[in-house]
Order: structure tokens, then sequence, then C-alpha cells
């Protein structure tokens, strides 16, 4: 592998993440939601990246850009590479995008390389896996390996719109719940390259490192009802005020996770009704994200939240509610593709180490279909879902000759 092929594809993977960083639903930061405008510009600007990379491009009724390089021997199977395009709000350029555009550049050092491939390969741009506009993430990578539900599309965004009208209004018609694009046997494996999102390689002196498992996520809507009133004439002892609640469950909740290290519970963000200065707040809604390497403990968390929500609505005469919007188990990588990719990393970097991924991603959804590996990016600070996220140059261009000794290896594989 040329050093220079591979150094002028790095550069090239940092102008290009640059430029996508700017299609963005909010100018001068980088926001891009379930569908929105910028999601479809920047769905156009990776699909024109992945048809200079000589791929067939297709997008998907749940807005997933897919580029698709098939495979010369009949009966080929496919691996696929992917990551999701959406963004948090007032993103980074990393989080997402780098698992799109990195394979991309992978695969035309490949093709300069002039190594042919055994197997087909397919790149996916998730539309939808932040959870933003839904309050529950995965809707790209659910549709794409179908598994988005009835309940999924019942979902309602803050304006009241449903997953199915915004769905209806992107196809131009009502649409049902997509079949999985590939059947589980047509399918080697995914690996999704992602930045760690954490200070662990960076403390270890590593550019990338291979990711063992994948924590569990569960979250949820929580609502608390007391009596709207005039903040100047309510005495304090006739008040039944929902954003008081609201405020001693969130320190409940900061409670609970810190008694239970690696548990983390976080309540992102709040809207509380009428939301007026001199109005006691009738009604509070309010997130909840709860997360941990085991099932058990953190399916047990979420049921203690709940029942310490129960007991400080009843003490404050308040109503509420708890609802959960997503709940996803903890996910293992494949133990033989992690295996190949420790290989690649240790031939690219000298040493490899493991680490578990607190952060959800695609693969959890598409364990369901396929076998899945993680390569992980250092990014400085462990920064992400902030605008200062920063992956060094160096370390991208190691991230991308570690894909391409991946793939090289995974082509001389028997039976690929
Ligand atoms: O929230 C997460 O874990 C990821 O950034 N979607
Ligand atoms: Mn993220
Ligand atoms: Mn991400």
């Amino acid at each position: 592998m040329s050093k220079n092929i591979l150094a002028h594809a790095a550069k090239e993977l940092g102008r290009r993440l640059e430029q996508l960083a700017r299609v963005s639903d909010v100018r001068g930061e980088t926001t891009r939601t379930f569908m929105s405008p910028a999601m479809g510009r920047a769905n156009a600007l990776v699909g024109a990246w992945m048809q200079a990379a000589d791929l067939d491009v297709r997008e998907d009724v749940v807005g997933n850009i897919i580029g698709r390089l098939p495979s010369k021997k009949a009966g080929a199977k496919t691996f696929l590479f992917g990551s999701h395009l959406d963004t948090v709000r007032d993103a980074g350029r990393f989080d997402g995008a780098l698992g799109v555009l990195l394979p991309i550049a992978a695969l035309q050092v490949i093709r300069r390389m002039g190594l042919v491939l055994p197997f087909s390969v397919e790149i996916v741009g998730f539309s939808e896996e932040e959870g933003v506009r839904f309050s529950s993430a995965y809707l790209g990578s659910k549709g794409y390996t179908g598994r988005l539900s009835q309940s999924d599309l019942e979902l309602r965004d803050a304006s009241g719109l449903s997953v199915a009208e915004v769905l209806a209004a992107h196809n131009g018609k009502s649409v049902s719940a997509p079949k999985a694009a590939h059947s589980k046997d047509d399918l080697i494996g995914y690996l999704e390259v992602h930045i760690e999102q954490g200070p662990v390689l960076e403390a270890k002196g590593l550019a990338t490192g291979v990711v063992s498992a994948i924590s569990g996520q569960t979250r949820a809507r929580v609502s608390f009802t007391g009596r709207a009133g005039h903040a100047g004439t309510t005495p304090m002892a006739l008040r039944r005020d929902a954003l008081a609640g609201a405020a001693e469950f969130i320190l409940e909740v900061e409670a609970l996770a810190k008694a239970r290290p690696p548990l983390v519970a976080t309540v992102g963000w709040i809207s509380a009704f009428p939301g007026a200065t001199n109005v006691i707040a009738g009604g509070v809604e309010l997130s909840l994200d709860v997360r941990h390497p085991k099932n058990d403990d953190r399916v047990a968390a979420f049921d203690d939240l709940g029942r310490i929500a129960r007991s400080i609505a009843r003490r404050r005469k308040l109503g509420f509610s708890v609802k959960a919007t997503q709940d996803n188990g903890a996910v293992t990588c494949s133990g033989s593709l992690t295996e190949l990719l420790e290989r690649s990393v240790r031939a690219c970097q000298g040493e490899s180490m493991a680490l578990p991924s607190g952060a959800g991603h695609d693969a959890v959804i598409v364990s369901s279909v396929a076998p899945v590996a993680m390569l992980f990016v250092r990014c400085k600070k462990g920064l992400s879902h902030h605008p200062d996220e920063f992956v060094h140059p160096r370390d991208l261009e190691a991230a991308l000759s570690v894909v391409v000794d991946f793939l090289t290896r995974m082509a001389h594989q028997p039976a690929a």
C-alpha cells in the first residue's frame, strides 16, 4: 500500500468531512436531523462522492443513502460499511460522517492498488441514528434491516408529525415499514468506523482501537403534571409545582447513576409549560437516557428511576408518566471479525486494544442481520457532540490504513 496514495486519500477525506459539516439546517453550526432539508443536501453530496468512487448509488424509503460496489463474482456475498449522516444539534464534523466517508476513500485506495474484492461492498449513510427529532434512535438502520416497527412509525416529533407522515411526505406517497435490504445469508459482516467519543485511546497514545461491546440504552420521556398558578399570589404551601418536582427528579437521576458505576443516566432536555416567568409550571416533560454494559443492571436502574418519579409525584401531589421511547440491549461485537480487525490494527500501529462503547451506534441494529465489528478512532480529549470534536489528520490516515489492510485481508479470506 503506497504511503503517498494513502496520505493523499486521507487529506481528501479530511477536506470532505469539513465540507459535509457545512451542510446544516442551522447557519454557522452542524445540525442535520431526520428528513430535514440539510439531510437531503447531505445525501446528494455523499451520493456524488459515492458515484465518483464508481459505486451504484440509491436512496431507500427511510432516506438512507447507499453506495454499492458489486462484485464480478457470481453469487458473491456483501460486506457492509456504514454509520449515520444525521447529527445532534451543534455537532462536530466526525460523529457518524467518518464512518460513511472513510470507507468510500478506502475503496478508492483499494482500486488504485489494483485489488479486486471477491465480494460486494455496500456503504450506508444512515438517515437517522441520534434520535434528535423523534426521541428514538436508529430509524435509519432499523429501516435498512427491516426492523422499523409500527410503534416507530407512530412516534411524533415536537410539531406532532409522525414518522409515517414524514416518510410519506419524503416519498410522495404513504410507505409501510420497509423489508430488510439484505437477507442474513447474503451478508458477510459489517464494519463501522467511529470516533471513540471518549478519552481512552488518547490516554493510551493509540490512534485506533477495536470495540468489544456496545452498551445497552433505554430512552424515555418523563412528564410531571401539577397546577399552573400566579407566581406572586400563590402561597408556597399551596403549590403543585411541576418544575420543582422535575428538578428533584433530575438530581435523583444523577445520584442513582453516581452510586452505580458504570451506569450512566442523563436528562438532556426539559420543557416546562406554560413557560412564563410569573407562572408556576403546570406541566413538565423531560428526556431520560439510561445506559449500562449489562442489560439487567440497566433495566433495574430504569425501573428504580420510575419508582423514584412516582414517590416524588405522590409527595408533591403531581401527576406523572414515564414512557420508554427506545430500549436496546447491549451488543457484543463479532469475535472473528474483531479478531481480523485487530490483526489490521496491529499491522498498522504495532499494538491493538479492545474497549467497550458507552455510545450507541448503528452497529447495534445491524447486529440483528450480520456479524458486526467497530473501529474506534482517537478524538481530542474524547470530546464529541460538540463543535470542537477533532481527529488529527494523522489519525485519519491511520484509520484509513487499517480499513484498507482489513479489506485486503478479507479479500484473501477463504470463501469470502
Ligand atoms: O447517543 C449515542 O450514544 C450516540 O451518539 N447516538
Ligand atoms: Mn452521536
Ligand atoms: Mn455516532
